[in-house]
């Protein structure tokens, strides 16, 4: 599948709002790749497949995961992560999408997981700081992705965890152990 596929058929499944959001996902995504050395097509085609979805019905996404995929813990934390995982597999079965790595870029963009691959990364950060993204904080984790890819990582996931409990909202596990874990490696 090539990019102008991709994107027509991600344009299907999204709203314009997050059409344009996807958009920025990519250029930020290629960037990202080119400076940290991750594959330029792999971090393109995930970045334009990453919320592939993010509207589909919750109770589907519930469903799908209760019945075909491992990790149900999710189900246990804000809905808003069920797109992330699911869209990884809404890819690879309805649009015949079978590079893993590719597939995990998107299954983990939201939380991320300890132990993340290059790609994972430039993906995941590419999601946080693409040009449309407004929220306080962006333009500090901005520069930082300049120079270090985790530390603009630990940096995003300090705001988001540090956003989600000042509003009392769950921090599911994983991300906090994916915080803990780049920090560990950074030692
Ligand atoms: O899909 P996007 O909006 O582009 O971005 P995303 O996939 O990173 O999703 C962001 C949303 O997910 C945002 O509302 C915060 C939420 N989120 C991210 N990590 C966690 C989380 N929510 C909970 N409860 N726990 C998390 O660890
Ligand atoms: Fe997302
Ligand atoms: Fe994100
Ligand atoms: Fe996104």
């Amino acid at each position: 599948m090539n990019r102008e596929q991709a994107l027509a058929i991600v344009k299907q499944h999204l709203t314009d709002h997050r059409y344009v959001h996807t958009l920025g996902v990519v250029e930020s995504a290629v960037e990202l790749a080119r400076r940290f050395g991750a594959d330029e097509g792999k971090a393109e085609l995930a970045a334009i497949l990453h919320d592939y979805a993010k509207f589909r019905n919750k109770d589907e996404m519930r469903t799908l995961i209760r019945d075909h995929l491992q990790d149900h813990t999710l189900l246990e934390y804000s809905s808003e992560l069920l797109h992330a995982p699911c869209g990884a597999y809404y890819v690879k079965e309805e649009q015949g999408i079978t590079d893993e790595d590719v597939l995990n870029a998107i299954r983990y963009h939201t939380t991320g997981r300890v132990g993340m691959n290059l790609l994972e990364k430039v993906v995941f950060l590419a999601d946080y700081i693409e040009p449309n993204r407004q929220f306080p904080g962006v333009d500090v984790v901005r520069e930082i992705a300049k120079v270090d890819l985790d530390e603009a990582i630990i940096q995003a996931l300090e705001n988001t965890i540090t956003f989600l409990m000042k509003r009392r909202q769950l921090i599911y596990p994983e991300t906090m152990a994916t915080f803990n874990d780049l920090i560990t490696k950074q030692k």
